[in-house]
């Protein structure tokens, strides 16, 4: 059936130019049994290979094919390390055969070669720091970036134009790949997804899985939640009881959880090498009950509070008013900051119920100025708008319809991640078994439809970093269930945070997002078969 489709799209694609198939001549010497034509391998269909997210700029063409078999080496430019560790990786992705890898091998010059290229070009800085140039032709792929990750960008895009076999380790032995001339760069610098690990708590292996196929997307920030009433999910050794107590336990009574900062760091390594930086959030003053369970001095009445496994919100809060409680917020800070290169600290600041405003400000102020001490930008949920806020601090849109006055008006830049439309949480409808849906059903088309410039009055492109979509965790328990509430909609807001407003359309991006349904699987990846999309 595969190869039926693939050569009807073949014939679609190819009409009249004869590139396989009917190409060998005919037999001249009756006496010779006539040679056995070269099987060419189908050109995949156009309804099989599909771009997530659409590329900014040119796309696949109805030409000739390049077919990768045997013979096909990889090389890399002259002394690029990363572009070696890159190109190593592709090899592992379509091997030779089975234990065999396909050579890489370095450029004598900087210019391309018959087979598949990679090089990094540092004038191509055009295309910005993310950017890339794909071309396929009939005898060679060459990659082009000027930086790492735009190399790293061009390979995703490759990898979706090859067999699905190939996410489970099983590459065809010869294959064509359409052929096309892309040249990409993302909308926003800010392509997010939040993981709440407090609720339940996700073992690194779950979140490793999870950050490859946000990779696949070319997703680039991995927010995590660590801390919350239900957990405190990251061990901090100048306060040990945090993980060991406050990380003991689940929404549910489960068993909980943490990791270890040689965890934590793994996991930074882990994504960086896939262009994600790792984003910690400790959510405060409020959603902090764990920590409240784990030393009673950071309580005002100075007595721990019973561990929590319900799922209100907006009942504990730090005591702003104990110098201890800034000495707690200083040693946390400071060990997480250590532990993670990327520039930011989130800080939580949402669904504060206790304080007074004038309480709240004061607090925001004084763990903002504790975040830029240890060399970090801080971000904060949208209510942080009501503190004064440094100009580089960032807030993060969630609340719907909320006009976000406060942080406009001091000029703020926002991460928008509107729950009404990507909250990863929300069921898709009426009949979705997992997820909340305080803020109405979130179906697939609801998280793509909507251009992040319009969404909120007074936040234009300029003032937003990117998008990001949050998957809190109250309800949901295995990487299964993460899963199912991710995907597809998180394809659909990495598409949203790349691909230019003009070059995006629902009717098509549910058809290519259909055209994901066999790769997805072949990764393993629970998804929600969606009645919206054509799934293939
Ligand atoms: C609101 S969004 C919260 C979370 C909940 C979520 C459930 C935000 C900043 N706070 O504490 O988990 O709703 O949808």
């Amino acid at each position: 059936l595969r190869n039926g489709r693939a050569l009807a799209g073949a014939a679609f694609l190819l009409a009249g130019v004869g590139a396989f198939g009917c190409s060998s001549p005919p037999a001249m010497h009756a006496e010779e049994p006539p040679a056995a034509p070269v099987q060419e391998p189908p050109v995949p269909a156009p309804s099989e290979v599909a771009l997530i997210p659409a590329p900014a700029a040119g796309g696949l063409a109805g030409e000739r094919p390049f077919v990768i078999s045997g013979s096909t080496r990889i090389h890399v430019g002259p002394a690029d390390a990363e572009a070696l560790r890159l190109a190593n990786d592709l090899a592992r992705l379509i091997p030779v055969g089975p234990g065999q890898s396909r050579p890489v091998s370095p450029l004598q010059s900087g210019s391309a070669a018959p087979g598949i290229n990679l090089l990094i070009d540092a004038s191509l800085d055009s295309l910005g720091a993310e950017g890339y140039r794909l071309t396929i032709a009939p005898d060679r792929i060459t990659a082009t970036a000027a930086r790492p990750a735009g190399l790293f960008y061009a390979i995703q895009t490759l990898r979706q134009l090859l067999p699905v076999e190939v996410e489970r380790g099983q590459a065809p032995q010869r294959f064509a790949v359409a052929a096309g001339d892309i040249s990409d760069r993302p909308r926003f610098e800010w392509r997010g997804a939040m993981l709440d690990v407090s609720r339940h708590f996700l073992k690194p292996a779950d979140v490793k899985r999870f950050i490859d196929v946000m990779a696949l997307y070319k997703l680039n920030r991995l927010h995590l939640h660590l801390a919350d009433d239900q957990g405190w999910r990251i061990e901090i050794k100048s306060w040990p009881n945090l993980a060991r107590h406050g990380g003991s336990t689940a929404v549910g009574g489960g068993a909980g959880g943490f990791y270890t900062q040689a965890e934590y760091s793994d996991l930074v390594e882990y994504a960086s090498m896939r262009f994600i930086m790792i984003v910690p959030e400790i959510d405060m003053p409020g959603h902090i009950n764990a920590a409240l369970a784990s030393y009673a001095e950071l309580n005002c009445d100075g007595r721990a509070r019973e561990l929590y496994t319900g799922t209100r919100v907006g009942f504990s809060s730090l005591c702003v008013t104990k110098d201890i409680t800034y000495k707690f917020v200083d040693d946390v800070i400071r060990e997480i900051s250590a532990l993670t290169p990327g520039p930011w600290f989130h800080i939580g600041g949402d669904e504060v119920k206790t304080l007074t405003a004038q309480q709240y400000g004061g607090f925001i102020d004084r763990v903002q100025s504790i975040v830029q001490s240890h060399g970090k930008v801080m971000i904060g949920w949208d209510e942080i708008g009501e503190a004064k806020l440094a100009p580089t601090t960032i807030v993060q849109y969630w609340r719907p319809n909320a006009p976000a006055r406060e942080a406009i008006a001091q000029g703020a830049r926002f991460i928008l991640s509107p729950a009404q439309k990507v909250y990863l949480d929300m069921k898709y409808d009426s009949s979705t078994a997992l997820g909340l849906k305080w803020a109405g059903y979130v179906d697939v088309r609801t998280s793509y439809d909507w251009d992040p410039a319009r969404l909120v009055a007074g936040i234009s492109e300029s003032a937003i970093v990117g998008v990001e979509a949050p998957l809190w965790a109250e309800t949901v328990v295995t990487l299964g269930d993460y899963e199912y509430m991710a995907f597809p909609r998180l394809a659909a807001v990495a598409e949203l945070g790349w691909s230019p407003q003009q070059r995006r359309t629902w009717e098509d991006f549910r058809t290519r997002l259909g055209a994901h349904g066999p790769r997805l699987s072949a990764l393993g990846v629970n998804y929600y078969r969606s009645p919206q999309i054509p799934w293939r």
